[in-house]
């Protein structure tokens, strides 16, 4: 049965009618909020109906199903997002301009859904929106967290944290599936008997928690298929310990519960660190049990016991190690609950299962203390002891003798459970997140296990949803190449080429340039809505948008910022072409560096502020709470994408192809997909400078900054205003420590070992090439935003699962309507 989408009519019927019966009022006397409401009801209302669609025809067809495992899905705002699915978006904005509601205002009532830090959990949101656009069987799985990651407010240049809850005033997309939870067990000991002649073993005396399933509803573009994000929320099994509420301890009866619901209260906001906490394990085991447990039993009503079949049917994708646990909790359901035999399991277990890196930094390799896993989950613990036992074993086999390569090898080792061991060492697929970065993974970071087995190692390259980015983000851009190269992009984004000759075509080219002009007012009104700050549209928008880390380098940024300002304050004769720097970066609440960065950022920006003649060709902007809302109206708005990261550091990037996606040049080191970008639009469309990552990696032994401290006069000058008092004369020690960072190191590590001294030479030379093509807008740098967007099709998240299906998880598309 064919699903119709809303008229403009129907849509506006619909929205008085909500508002009537759901609030008793009318559109005249409705809040916002009520407003906000009856329209998420009724866009809920077009979605839900083609869920049950979908899921009749995935049941019926009895399609293989993806499960995302993922700690993170940083999904943002879904209202705008399903009109454009919907494709009635022109009929959405037509009723709401005619019933006289505000869009803007409204769509920013929805709370923003923070499930996530960054890169990592973008990603899987851009790729549950390509799954459903491709009519991919798959679902999301994730934690629930009460609160997601903190609010960034700056006070007096430093970043305060608020919390983030985002589900205070409800969330009308997320429905409650009471009757799919399941329970998770903790702590407890295994008790081993032998029945029939099989080990059997039994987890006694455990602290059992329920996992309560709530789904978000994920509409593909233009194609009634819906999966769903499941979000698992922690529940007490018992919410009130009732010896002690009879005893008249009221506080007490409800502590059990309190802790018990800890599990999904909070995202950890460390992005590319791990610090080994016991609660952020709990989570972790919390969201691998209950999605493994809910995925066996969906299986096991379709196909019965039928585990052979398992891996026919079923697929994990683990994002990172977070999820990993799922590995060992799947071999504990097959052998303790379904009574397979281990190697049964485990040939089971090992086509299940395929696992994505993200990132090559040494302290964001997770691993946890074998204490206390073996105390959280020892039935885990003994499987995990067990599979590193026959790891180990075969290892032997192949380095005989070698028991350093093993014991770096092992799941098990130095009393810690290494949790990338354990995932590359079962999946039976292994993957990068861009070219440069699968290669780093197969020649340093998991050399031994390429050794052995090549070709389970392989690249995919990282992608964003154009609808999200480009479609709903950009209106603007997105009429403008519907009407020069049609529509066909929305679903072949490839088809982005189209535009290639148009870059020399002088009346687009101007039609191109009104529309990044119109978004640049749109940021700032924005700007000067939400922090009261006004900024000039005819700069050039130079913007680092990402989190802050010293290896993405935003001192390299502020520093090279002071270095032009001392120019401009020397030089009465110096001029640049005016250009706002837009910082936007929440830093992790424990890392003091990244704070402080975030305060020199804006005391330069004040420093800048004060003086006449700088201030009228140098501003500094930094965007507070920098969100996926945030995100998608600076993108467009950008003219210069700063993707710096030191060489070999960052793993793919996925901001960088934001930016390129709506016409900003990249200036950029070759490194994650950067390395891509610059193969698509070729040298002349982007601007690259520093060390590449081999020259990096051969620069360790040898790199002294306080060499280019001593070389470069102006990069000197800029280090001494970090101690002598310019910057802050009130506190001059403020920035001491960033100063000693670059030119001592600290506590006994090397001096700059993110190469943020020896790459900015190369840094400031480019800028000024940048610059000065800049002045020369139409003929040169239009010409080369125009080239951008149209090379970026490649890097739609829907060319990103094509490749993962084929190579990896072999799905096929529902047949739906
Ligand atoms: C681990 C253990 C304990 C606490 C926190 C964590 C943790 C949390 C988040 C570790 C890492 C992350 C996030 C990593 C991340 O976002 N990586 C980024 O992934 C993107 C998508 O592939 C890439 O584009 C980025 O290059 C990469 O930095």
């Amino acid at each position: 049965m064919p699903v119709s989408r809303m008229t403009k009519d129907e849509i506006k019927d619909a929205i008085v009618s909500k508002l009537q019966r759901q609030f008793g009022c009318d559109v005249s006397d409705a809040t916002d909020d009520q407003l906000y409401q009856a329209l998420a009801m009724t866009v809920r209302d077009e979605v839900m109906e083609r869920r049950a669609l979908s899921r009749g025809e995935r049941k019926r067809q009895q399609a293989k199903k993806l499960y995302y495992l993922s700690a993170e899905f940083l999904v943002g705002r879904a209202m705008h997002n399903n009109m454009v699915s919907l494709v009635n978006e022109k009929e959405y904005m037509q009723a709401l301009d005619e019933l006289g509601i505000d869009k803007t205002r409204i769509f920013e009532r929805e709370p923003e859904p923070g499930l996530g830090n960054g890169g990592l959990g973008r990603l899987a949101a851009c790729f549950l929106d390509s799954l459903s656009a491709l009519k991919l069987p798959a679902m999301g799985c994730t934690i629930r967290y009460e609160l997601g990651l903190f609010r960034q407010h700056i006070s007096d240049g430093f970043q305060v944290e608020l919390p983030d809850n985002w589900l205070e005033r409800g969330n009308i997309w997320e429905i409650c599936r009471l009757d799919q939870a399941v329970e998770v067990r903790f702590n407890g000991y295994v008790r081993e008997y032998s029945e029939d002649g099989r080990m059997k073993y039994q987890l006694c005396d455990y602290n059992a928690v329920q996992a309560v399933p709530y789904d978000m509803p994920v509409l593909g573009y233009d194609s009634n298929m819906v999966n769903m994000l499941r979000t698992w929320s922690a529940r007490a099994i018992n919410p009130l310990n009732m010896q002690e509420f009879n005893r008249g301890q009221y506080v007490e009866a409800s502590e059990d519960k309190e802790l018990v619901e800890t599990i999904s209260k909070v995202l950890y906001p460390e992005d590319n660190h791990e610090k080994g906490k016991e609660l952020r394990l709990k989570q972790q085991y919390f969201l691998s049990s209950a999605s493994v447990q809910f995925a066996v039993r969906d299986f096991e009503k379709t196909y019965g016991p039928r585990w052979d079949m398992l891996p026919d049917k079923v697929m994990f994708q683990v994002n990172d190690t977070h999820p990993g646990l799922a590995i060992p909790e799947l071999m504990r359901v097959l052998i303790d609950e379904k009574g397979l035999g281990w190697d049964e399991a485990e040939a089971i277990t090992r086509r299940c299962f395929a696992y994505t890196n993200h990132t090559v930094m040494q302290e964001a390799l997770e691993r946890w203390p074998e204490r206390m896993v073996s105390m959280l989950i020892p039935r885990i613990y003994m499987i995990l002891q067990e599979m590193n036992r026959r790891l180990c074993a075969d290892l032997w086999n192949h380095f005989p003798g070698d028991w350093n390569r093993i014991a770096q090898m092992a799941i098990l080792a130095y009393n810690q459970v290494h949790m990338a061991n354990l995932c590359v060492s079962t999946c039976c697929m292994v993957n990068g997140v861009s070219q440069i970065h699968a290669e780093i993974l197969r020649k340093q970071t998991f050399r031994d296990y390429c050794q052995l087995n090549p070709s389970r190692f392989i690249g995919i390259t990282n992608g964003i949803t154009h609808r999200r980015w480009l479609m709903q983000g950009n209106p603007g851009l997105t009429a403008l190449l519907d009407e020069t190269i049609g529509e066909g992009w929305h679903k072949e984004p490839m088809q982005l080429e189209k535009l290639m000759p148009f870059a020399d075509d002088a009346a687009f080219v101007e039609r191109f340039d009104k529309v990044k002009r119109a978004n640049k007012e749109r940021l700032c009104a924005r700007m000067e809505r939400m922090q009261g700050v006004k900024m000039d549209p005819d700069t050039i928008f130079d913007v680092q948008a990402k989190r802050l880390h010293e290896y993405k380098r935003q001192l390299m940024n502020i520093l090279s910022v002071l270095v032009l300002y001392n120019r401009i304050v020397d030089d009465p004769n110096y001029t640049v072409h005016p250009r706002t720097f837009i910082f936007g970066a929440k830093a992790s609440p424990g890392y003091y560096r990244a704070k402080l960065i975030i305060k020199l950022i804006n005391t330069v920006s004040k420093l800048v502020a004060a003086h006449p003649r700088a201030s009228q060709m140098i501003r500094i902007v930094f965007l507070e709470n920098y969100c996926v809302s945030a995100a998608e109206v600076l993108m467009p708005a950008a003219d210069v994408s700063e993707q710096l990261s030191t060489a070999g550091k960052e793993a793919s990037g996925t901001g960088n192809m934001k930016f390129m996606m709506n016409g900003a040049v990249t200036i950029g080191t070759m490194d994650g997909a950067n390395v891509e970008i610059y193969n698509e639009v070729g040298p002349d469309n982007i601007y690259i400078f520093g060390l590449s990552a081999d020259e990096v990696e051969a620069s360790y032994s040898t790199y002294h900054s306080s060499r280019i401290y001593e070389t470069y006069p102006e990069i000197r000058r800029a280090l001494n205003q970090l101690i002598d008092g310019t910057l802050e004369p009130g506190n001059p020690h403020m920035f001491q420590e960033l100063y000693h960072a670059l030119l001592f190191g600290d506590n006994g590590g090397m001096a700059d070992p993110y190469f943020v001294l020896k790459d900015m030479p190369s840094y400031l030379k480019t800028q000024g090439i940048l610059g000065e093509d800049y002045s020369k807008r139409h003929g040169l740098w239009l010409r080369k935003a125009v080239i951008n967007t149209a090379k970026s099709g490649i890097f739609s998240s829907d060319r990103t699962i094509t490749e993962y299906n084929d190579k990896i998880w072999h799905l096929k598309p529902l047949v739906l309507d």
